[in-house]
């Protein structure tokens, strides 16, 4: 199970996995961060399609496709802005998580690959969002067998240092 788990470091418009998770704002309209990267590299039709989808809530995702991006599908999520941690943003951000799992499962995805969500603009702290995401994948890993790999891409060093330290612990 951890060896379908792994850790990047770069650009996660670049991968060729099924689908890349978008860390969006509930308009879906696109910003900055990875969420400005992912409508750059899709092209104009990725904004298009967003419009249709008449925004999402925090925790939630939508699936749109990928566009010009090697990626097939792109899941967008929102993840939580950090307030002090006990405004309910852990549980936001896990079921940014488990949301973006069961939109892979329904469209048969096999390899998705996640930004750190909420990490840039949003402000969550990495180790404890690192700990979320991976610590929510293992535990979705177990229980459903379809997923083939999910990677975390990491796009600072500071960022990568810590998942790979997370990583270590919960594996
Ligand atoms: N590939 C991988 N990771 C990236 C990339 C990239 N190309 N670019 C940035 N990151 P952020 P949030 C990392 O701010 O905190 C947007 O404006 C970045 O280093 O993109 O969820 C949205 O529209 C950080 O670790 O997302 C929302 O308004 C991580 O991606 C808001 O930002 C997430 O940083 C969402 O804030």
């Amino acid at each position: 199970m951890i060896e379908k788990l792994g850790i990047l470091q770069g650009d996660i418009t670049k991968l060729a996995t099924d689908a890349i998770v978008n860390a969006a704002n509930s308009s879906l309209l696109g910003g900055g961060g990875v969420d400005g990267a992912i409508h750059r590299a899709a092209g104009p039709q990725l904004l298009e399609e967003c419009r249709s989808l008449r925004g999402c809530n925090t925790g939630e995702a939508k699936i749109t496709k990928g566009y010009n991006l090697p990626a097939k599908w792109i899941i967008h999520t929102v993840g939580p802005i950090w307030s002090n941690g006990r405004s309910g943003e852990p549980e936001a951000l896990r079921s940014c998580y488990l949301e973006c799992f069961k939109l892979a499962v329904k469209h048969d995805i096999k390899t998705i690959a996640f930004p750190a969500i909420s990490c840039g603009v949003y402000g969550f702290p990495v180790d404890q969002a690192a700990r979320i995401a991976i610590g929510t994948t293992i535990e979705f890993l177990k229980r459903e067998q379809s997923l083939e790999g999910v990677s975390f891409v990491c796009f600072g060093d500071q960022d990568y240092e810590t998942y790979v330290e997370v990583f270590g612990e919960l594996c």
